[in-house]
């Protein structure tokens, strides 16, 4: 299948501004685009301190990826509430701005944020995934930037299968068997994700070569994985998630908690109902509290 693998340059002084329909048309048909200088160095910076109060903060659980095995990795979710880096990017940085754009929502909210670090050389590939099995959400006003803070070959960056986020919903992969391709996260009610890997041919990869400042928006129901690293390789990674008006609150298979963690949202909110919760501070228009004045 051909590659589309699109990307466009904005003005780094003005990126919201920079964006173009033909930008936004291209988010939305193939599920994923490329912003070349989205990101100036002084929010780079700001991310990597909040990555490294997190990783310096042992009361952050930091999962292990393939855990005892040699191309072992580190991920830790929603650093928003512990490091306060990364709560100033996301209402300060032009960030949310973008997400809202590509959305077509004035209105953002944020969901989660993820930190992927493949630094001890020689880490594997993320398996291939959707991200929308994991969430309890339905809508079609919900992204994701991935923001590396190391300048990446074609071959360490997240790859995406183009287009996939207009299909089918697949099962999660299993975080304890993550090499496994017939081993899912519910494993009850969603389609096991056919083995991609074993089969790149079959489908259309996307990836870019990517500098410090330039992103990647997908739809988190895109497929994505990839990116592992040369034994002298480092990627550490930044994935933000965020939503607009109308993702709803939505039931997943009750096998498993859906992640990140969110206790008791289901006593406040039923599938159907708009997904507003103190979970999900709203980061467009900035709220009074958090902007500069
Ligand atoms: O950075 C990675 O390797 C994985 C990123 C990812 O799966 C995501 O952003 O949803």
């Amino acid at each position: 299948m051909g590659e589309l693998a699109r990307s466009f340059t904005l003005d780094p002084g003005h990126p919201v501004a920079s964006i173009t329909e033909e930008m936004i048309g291209a988010y939305e048909l193939d599920g994923v685009v490329m912003l070349r200088g989205a990101l100036s160095p002084e929010w780079l910076m700001l991310t990597e301190m909040g990555l490294n109060r997190v990783l310096a903060d042992s009361a952050v659980v930091k999962h292990q990826f393939f855990v005892g095995e040699a191309g072992e990795f580190q991920e830790t979710v929603r650093n928003f509430d512990n490091a306060f880096e990364i709560r100033r990017l996301l209402f300060d940085s032009p960030i949310a701005s973008i997400m809202g754009r590509f959305m077509r929502s004035r209105n953002v909210w944020y969901y989660s944020d993820e930190f992927f670090i493949k630094t001890s050389g020689g880490c594997e590939r993320t398996p291939w995934h959707q991200d929308t099995p994991y969430f309890p959400v339905e809508g079609n006003q919900l992204s994701s930037v991935w923001l590396p803070l190391d300048a990446l070959s074609k071959e360490e960056c997240l790859e995406f299968v183009a287009g996939s986020h207009r299909e089918a919903m697949f099962d999660g992969f299993n975080p304890q068997k993550p090499g496994d391709p017939k081993s899912g996260f519910y494993n009850e009610g969603l389609p096991i994700l056919p083995d991609i890997q074993a089969n790149r041919e079959n489908f259309s990869i996307v990836s870019w070569e990517l500098a410090p400042g330039d992103i990647i928006l997908s739809s988190p129901s895109t497929i994505h994985g990839g990116g592992p690293t040369d034994l002298d390789g480092k990627r550490r990674a930044l994935a933000i998630r965020a939503f607009g008006d109308d993702v709803v609150f939505a039931e997943r298979p009750p096998s498993r908690p859906t992640v990140p963690l969110t206790p008791g949202l289901s006593f406040y909110l039923k599938p159907g109902d708009p997904l507003r919760s103190p979970w999900y501070p709203k980061l467009r228009p900035v709220p009074i509290s958090e902007a500069y004045q």
